[in-house]
């Protein structure tokens, strides 16, 4: 079967075409409609519009805190029992990169998935209702945490995924202090506005060797040198707890760790319900669904108040 013949739907954002090229995003960045009552300023709404990130300080208490770190080391020592398909090791090594699905391998994620102070803002952003299209958890050890190179997230969900529009954002929560030293998540503010249409083909189970080192789906040097130029280059810092919002198209990537002082962060990625994904728009097969959900029963029942 050709790629050609893979997808019917109407194609918004090209890509994995033989040229790289640079186009416009043709959607919204924020969805709702600001009023008083929405649960961010007015002033950082419109941060998010326009850098296509926001960082929110101070949404947990100090129990919750420590419960998200004592819970991120437990998942990570292997007394859970973590189904293998939900885990990326480093490329080399036996160490835990990654575990994906978090609302599935414990309880405790799965209400942090759900709380109000982050998928209640998200769903505002949105004006959707939501569903995770994605969770990771990815630990980035003292000495020999590995990077990840740049990408936007969005070329690869819409690629190998078949998410079609521009309407989903991911909440990293930091789970260990993050600081310009330990490989924080780096950021182009801006880049969010712009798509970059990657070259190649991709190869079969891509995913496989992605997950590990991304090489199909990331903007060439010139591309990425003109971004940074052009949008500079920002950092998502905070105490764990920290929670770093950013839009699916945001590039972004992060160094490797080398400092002694561990940084662990969880991703939550929610898309809006009616953005729900379809065949993939340029790979022969959806990836498992342990890196995508394709068939989410109902939207995320959202609860306030405190995790107990
Ligand atoms: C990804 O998992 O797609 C990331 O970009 C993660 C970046 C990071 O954990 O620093």
């Amino acid at each position: 079967m050709t790629l050609s013949a893979v997808h019917t739907r109407s194609d918004a954002y090209p890509t994995r075409l033989p040229e790289e090229s640079w186009r416009e995003r043709q959607d919204p960045v924020v969805w709702g409609r600001w009023t008083p009552e929405a649960p961010l300023t007015r002033a950082q709404t419109e941060a998010f519009a326009e850098t296509g990130f926001l960082v929110l300080e101070n949404l947990f208490t100090a129990q919750e805190i420590d419960r998200l770190r004592d819970e991120s080391l437990r998942l990570r020592s292997g007394e859970t029992g973590l189904r293998p398909d939900n885990v990326v090791t480093e490329p080399g090594s036996d160490a835990v990169r990654t575990i994906f699905r978090l609302e599935d391998e414990s309880p405790f994620f799965n209400r942090v998935a759900r709380d109000a102070r982050v998928a209640g803002v998200v769903q505002f952003l949105l004006d959707d209702a939501l569903y995770l299209h994605q969770s990771r958890l990815n630990y980035k050890p003292g000495f020999t945490g590995k990077e990840f190179y740049w990408h936007s997230d969005f070329e690869t969900w819409h690629a190998e995924d078949g998410m079609a529009r521009m309407r989903a954002i991911s909440a990293s929560i930091l789970l260990t202090d993050n600081d310009a030293l330990n490989g924080p998540l780096m950021l182009m503010p801006g880049s969010h506005r712009h798509y970059i249409s990657c070259a190649g083909e991709t190869p079969e189970d891509n995913h496989k060797s992605s997950l590990k080192q991304q090489e199909v789906g990331v903007p060439s040097p010139d591309a990425l040198t003109r971004m940074a130029e052009r949008f500079g280059i920002a950092y998502g810092a905070g105490k764990a707890g920290t929670v770093v919002l950013f839009d699916c198209n945001t590039m972004h990537g992060s160094n490797g760790n080398i400092t002694p002082f561990p940084r662990s962060n969880a991703f939550f990625v929610y898309n809006a319900w009616s953005n729900r994904v379809g065949a993939p728009f340029a790979a022969a097969r959806p990836r498992p669904a342990f890196l995508s959900s394709r068939d989410p029963e109902a939207p995320l029942d959202i609860v306030a108040g405190p995790i107990r």
